[in-house]
Parts: structure tokens; sequence; C-alpha cells
């Protein structure tokens, strides 16, 4: 059995959990994130038929049963993961029509997953079935995303558009924009579900006054599309409250899914 501590899936998320740390989106124990794993692989790593303790879920996601993830503790920082990657991060197996999570690694000071599990499993199965590339879930709080929220409109298009022009990356990035959720209560099954729904029309989810979802294919694809997101609502906020001397027009924002080949979300530009 080769050495887990060495597998890529622990090194790409500790170094993953470092670059958000660093980049200032996870304070404190701020932030939690899960990626779907490849059964043969983690099996190069452990005996995936011993189960270390079986932790009830909330919530049950049938579509999930048997798909094992790599997730966050609830209350753990990310800045330590790196230093202690078994305590701050557990490796888990849904089971029994994905009611029971059956840790296989990880938690080793008796911790659990991260208390937005509900959030990440009911996105992962939204998200999957939209792409069968589909295996990571992020949530952290940018800085600027969460200003947003509190001098702009909420609505959806509104606040997506006006973040496309900001600068030209970001309607190439994420033509599918971003979904907007008022304020509500984090850790339940409620947000879960909302955030959820929200994730079948968009691959980024903002709570508001409180963060930020994303899903992609790996760890880096879906922290440059929340890196793009927070680099354009830095600019908004930079730029908020000054005059408006020029912007990316419509037409301008027409000429980039021209130019890069990509459709801005139906309806969304007029
Ligand atoms: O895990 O970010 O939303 C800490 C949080 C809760
Ligand atoms: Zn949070």
């Amino acid at each position: 059995m080769k050495s887990i501590l060495e597998a890529p899936f622990i090194v790409d998320m500790t170094r993953a959990l470092d670059n958000m740390y660093s980049h200032g989106w996870d304070e404190r124990n701020g932030g939690n994130v899960s990626v779907m794993l490849d059964p043969a692989e983690v099996a190069e790593y452990l005996d995936t038929s011993l189960v270390l303790r079986r932790i009830p879920m909330t919530f049950a996601e049938p579509a999930l049963d048997g798909k094992i993830f790599i997730v966050t503790g609830t209350g753990k920082y990310f800045k330590n993961a790196k230093y202690d990657p078994a305590a701050n991060l557990g490796i888990v197996r849904l089971a029994e029509g994905g009611a029971v999570a059956e840790l296989l690694w990880g938690f080793t000071d008796g911790g659990k997953f991260t208390s937005e599990f509900p959030a990440h499993i009911m996105s992962h199965a939204v998200a999957l079935a939209k792409s069968p590339d589909h295996r990571v879930v992020m949530h952290c709080h940018p800085t600027n995303i969460i200003a947003m929220t509190f001098v702009h409109s909420l609505d959806s298009r509104e606040f997506t558009v006006d973040i496309w022009r900001t600068c030209t990356e970001c309607l190439v990035v994420f033509p599918d924009g971003i979904n907007v959720l008022p304020w509500m209560l984090c850790g339940t099954n409620e947000i879960g579900v909302a955030t959820a729904e929200a994730m079948k029309t968009a691959r980024m989810v903002v709570w508001a006054q409180h963060g930020i979802y994303g899903t992609g294919k790996d760890l880096d694809e879906t922290f440059g599309l929340i890196e793009t997101a927070e680099k354009g609502a830095e600019i908004y906020m930079k730029t908020f409250g000054h005059p408006i001397l020029q912007t990316i027009t419509d037409d301008n924002l027409r000429e980039i899914e021209a130019g890069f080949g990509v459709k801005a979300r139906e309806g969304w530009l007029d």
C-alpha cells in the first residue's frame, strides 16, 4: 500500500486549502471543500473495506450512495491542513442510500465533516447530473464578493452582468453566470436545497453576506472560477461610487462572445 500522505488527492487538497487561506478567503475556520474521488485510486492507498466510524447524515442523497469524498473537517482551519492532513481532513463513503457516511481515513481527533456537508452533497448530486466530469464543491468567503452583496441588487442577472462588465475575462470564464441567494442561515438542509437548486443553472452560487460556492471538474478549475469572480467583484468595489467614464458595453460583451466562442446565459444580455 502506498503512503496516503503522498496521494495526489491529499497533496492537491492541502495545496488548494493553503492557497485559499493565503488569498484571505478562509479566515479562522471559514470555508469548506469536498472532492469526489475515484474509488480505484483511493484503494491504492487505503483498505476501503475498513470502516473506522459511521457518521449519520442529516439527510440522504441516494444518487450518491457509494461515492467517496475527501472533505474538510468542521471547525478546522485551512491554514493547518498541510501540517496535519489526517486531523483536518477526512475521507468518507456514503452508504445506506446516502444516509450514513463511513469514515475511511482522517478526522483523527474525533471530528467530523464540515457543517455545510448537506449543501456540498446536494450540490455534488446536481453538478454530477449536469456533467459526468464534475468532482469539486468549494465554499469560501472572498471579501469583495461579500462586500458586493451589501451595495448591489441580489438579482442574479444584474449581479452577474455588472461583474462581466468589470474585465474581459469574466464572461469568458463564467458565461453561465453567478446565481445569488439572499442571506439564509448556514449549516442547514434548507440552504443546501436552495444552493443545489441554484447549481442547476450556474457553477457558482453566492450566499449574500456570507460567501460563495463553486463547482468544477478539479480543484484548479474551481479555484479559478471563484478567483475570477472575486477579481471582478474587487474591481466593482474599487470603482463603486466613483464617476464611471467608460465600461464594457453590451456590444463589447457580444464581441467577447464572438471572439472567444462563448455564449452568455440565455436572455442575460439585452
Ligand atoms: O465552515 O464557512 O459556512 C465554516 C463555514 C460555514
Ligand atoms: Zn462559510
